[in-house]
């Protein structure tokens, strides 16, 4: 796939998948680091952890997979830089699904774009990504369900979504799918009983100007020093 054709096919549909970006053998390795992680930190029910490559140099190497960059630069430009990335696990016991919602009220400033990589295989069943496809181009106004217990404060409302629109991305271990920080999407719960692991990274264009973030405690220029 040309750079240019990866740059069209994001502009139109607001993602783009990268099959085997980590191969089978990889994606074990980052699930066990992953686990690792998890287990020296006491994290266990929430279903999230935040700040992977702050916690180990495996994730701050893969975050910066030369696959990826190269996808990132057709998408982004010459100056990309990584701000934060997470696990997102769910397994027999925490099984939540994901609402509809868009990243970008989460964080404001210029847009962001998020790698949601498959750690394990990904299916309807066990809690894959579903998506809109163009939905990045709608300017969708907001319902703000903050005082809700299971978090998402930045839902969109139900007639937002038009079902026969919406693509389940079915992922296999090591696929990955970067999306633009507008576009609508939402994930199955976990019925399965088994694990559905995924990583999670945020990338921005490093030539526009943003808010301090600091959640964004290991970014860095991915392509080339500054
Ligand atoms: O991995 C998932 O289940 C969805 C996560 C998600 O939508 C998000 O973190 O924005």
């Amino acid at each position: 796939m040309t750079s240019t054709t990866i740059k069209e096919q994001f502009q139109q549909d607001g993602y783009y998948v990268l099959k085997q970006m980590f191969s089978e053998v990889e994606t074990a390795e980052l699930k066990l680091e992953a686990q690792r992680v998890l287990e020296l930190n006491g994290v266990d029910k929430s279903g999230v952890y935040v700040g992977m490559a702050v916690a180990s140099p495996r994730f701050k190497e893969a975050a910066a997979h030369p696959l990826l960059v190269n996808a990132l630069e057709a998408i982004i430009g010459d100056d990309v830089v990584f701000l934060s990335d997470k696990v997102v696990f769910k397994n027999a016991t925490t099984d939540f699904g994901s609402p509809w919602h868009q990243d970008y009220p989460y964080w404001h400033g210029s847009h962001k774009f998020s790698v949601w990589i498959a750690l394990d295989d990904a299916t309807p069943d066990n809690g894959c990504l579903r998506i809109v496809p163009g939905s990045h181009h709608v300017d969708e106004e907001h319902a703000d369900f903050s005082d809700r217990e299971e978090g998402f404060s930045n839902r969109l409302k139900d007639e937002a979504i038009d079902p026969a629109r919406i693509v389940d991305l079915a992922a296999s271990r090591g696929d990955a799918i970067v999306f633009h920080d507008l576009l609508f999407h939402s994930s199955y719960p976990n019925r399965s009983g088994k694990d559905r692991w995924a990583l999670i990274s945020t990338y921005k264009d490093g030539t526009l100007e943003d808010p301090v973030y600091s959640w964004a405690k290991a970014a860095f220029r991915v392509n080339g020093e500054r």
